[in-house]
């Protein structure tokens, strides 16, 4: 595994297309709608709350219609958030974090007098009317941090904490690949303007009760196949009815099996209404996004997912097992 990481801040064109970002924020007199993407993770949430904390304190008007995951909840005060909006107000200035638009939900893009997008993700066409997409970044939070940092904001723990919260949860608290010395850094400045991250880390950990619960019921039905280079384990809809804990609580289950020694790829496979949905975590080497590919779906090289549209669990496991056997044959 030789992956070169980019050890520097941003380029010198991606610093001047910032700062030119940054200047239209500050002058806007409009409305701002600060949105994410669809099941939002602590990065899409964490970049939204930073952001829109920080054009409040400049003044301006912000809705963020984002709705936490359970887990993240706490990052929010009440009232911080709304919901979804049918319509943007004259003259808003909607900014999109963390996806391009095609992803971006919680507001309807038609009617925005100015699009602005930040992201991080490689597949982003860069279509927005301002953008800047920087795929070598760990998390859009990185991002954020460098354009409030051209605002001129002061930095603070109600700043700091939800954008350390999108680096920690991009980078799976600095243990994924992703993790270099500029994220670092970065984290380390978050850090120093006062997060509390002993108390920040451990209340992301924290899960409803019945997570444990279906936690131990998903891992029951651990199985290894090919001499244990694929683990999987599984969701019924019974077991899924048996808790009261909300389903995205249970995507990092995956990760935990993952580690298993020797697994090359571990798949979580969940009963839904219109068929199984397949997750697949994999390690460096092992392509996960080619294997979900095979099934109809996508994502990253390490971390990707399908759908399969009306099949059973065995059938989805043959069908999973069928395209992991073609990549371990490559
Ligand atoms: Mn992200």
């Amino acid at each position: 595994m030789s992956t070169v990481h980019q050890h520097d801040a941003l380029s010198d064109d991606a610093t001047t297309r910032l700062r030119e970002i940054a200047e239209r924020l500050r002058s806007w007199q409009g409305p701002f709608v600060v949105i994410g993407h669809v099941d939002p993770d602590g990065d899409a949430v964490g970049s939204v709350l930073c952001v829109t904390r920080a054009l409040r304190r400049l003044g301006k008007s912000v809705s963020a219609p984002i709705t936490p995951p359970r887990f993240l909840g706490f990052l929010a005060e009440p009232g911080e958030l709304c919901d979804p909006l049918e319509t943007l107000p004259d003259d808003t200035l909607l900014m999109v974090l963390d996806c391009d638009l095609a992803r971006a939900t919680g507001a309807p893009l038609e009617g925005a007098a100015l699009v602005v997008n930040l992201d991080h993700h490689p597949g982003n066409p860069g279509d927005a009317e301002l953008h800047l997409v920087q795929p070598q970044l760990a998390a859009t939070a990185v991002l954020v941090k460098h354009l409030l940092d051209e605002l001129g904001v002061d930095w603070d723990s109600h700043l700091a904490t939800p954008c350390l919260c999108g680096i920690l949860s991009d980078t799976g608290t600095f243990r994924y690949a992703n993790t270099d010395r500029h994220t670092l850094e970065v984290a380390g400045a978050l850090i120093e303007s006062g997060v509390d991250y002993p108390e920040l880390t451990d209340r992301l950990q924290w899960r409803h009760p019945d997570y444990f619960r279906r936690l131990a019921s998903v891992l029951a039905t651990t199985r290894f196949h090919f001499d244990g280079a694929l683990v999987t384990i599984h969701q019924d809809a019974a077991m899924r009815a048996a808790h009261d804990a909300s389903d995205d609580d249970s995507n990092d289950f995956v990760g935990i099996v993952r580690y298993a020694e020797g697994t090359q790829v571990a798949g979580y496979l969940r009963e839904i209404e219109e068929g199984v949905k397949v997750s697949l975590r994999s390690r460096q080497g092992f392509s996960a996004r080619r294997v979900c590919a095979a099934l109809g779906g996508g994502g990253h090289e390490v971390a990707a997912g399908a759908r399969l549209r009306g099949v059973d669990l065995v059938q989805a496991e043959a069908l999973l097992k069928e395209a992991v056997a073609e990549e371990l044959a490559r």
